[in-house]
């Protein structure tokens, strides 16, 4: 399995509650690399852009309005199958039927405030990596 890089959101909840090293610690431990990483607050259409697959579903408004309610830490990631690796260590949307030891497990209150965001194909990660860094902010690991 070739070097794969996923993007990652810190979402609010999580930052507000201080766990920004704690999910960071996870994904070190798990072998993904960061190699792009700020904080940003989302603007409105920031966050209806970031989420525009999700634009006719009625939880749309709810989710956009949480995503711009404070801060986030947004970074790619790298490493040996990232994309699938990440989802693994975020575990199920909702945080009732993920399995244990997985971020949303630990540190999601709900479906609606669940902790973390990963891309969920190579495709959707390329095109999410982009929306947030430009090629010269992602700095490649040779060591
Ligand atoms: P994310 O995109 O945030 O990583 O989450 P995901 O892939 O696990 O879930 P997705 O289907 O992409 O949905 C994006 C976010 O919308 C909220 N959601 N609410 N009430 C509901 O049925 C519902 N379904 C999705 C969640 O906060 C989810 O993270
Ligand atoms: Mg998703």
């Amino acid at each position: 399995m070739a070097i794969e890089r996923t993007f990652s959101i810190i979402k609010p909840d999580a930052v507000a509650k201080n766990l920004i090293g704690a999910i960071y610690h996870r994904f070190e431990t798990a072998g993904l690399k960061i190699v792009a990483a700020k904080m940003v607050h989302l603007s409105q259409e920031q966050a209806e852009g970031f989420y525009a697959e999700h634009s006719e579903r009625p939880f749309f408004k709810a989710l956009v309005s949480f995503m711009t309610s404070g801060p986030v830490m947004v970074q790619v990631l790298e490493g040996e199958n990232a994309v699938l690796r990440h989802r693994e260590i975020m575990g199920a949307t909702n945080p009732a039927d993920a399995l244990a030891g997985t971020l949303r497990a630990d540190y999601a209150d709900s479906i609606d405030e669940n902790a973390v965001h990963g891309s969920d194909a190579a495709a959707s990660a390329a095109r999410e990596i982009a929306y947030f860094f430009s090629d010269e902010e992602v700095c490649p690991r040779t060591r």
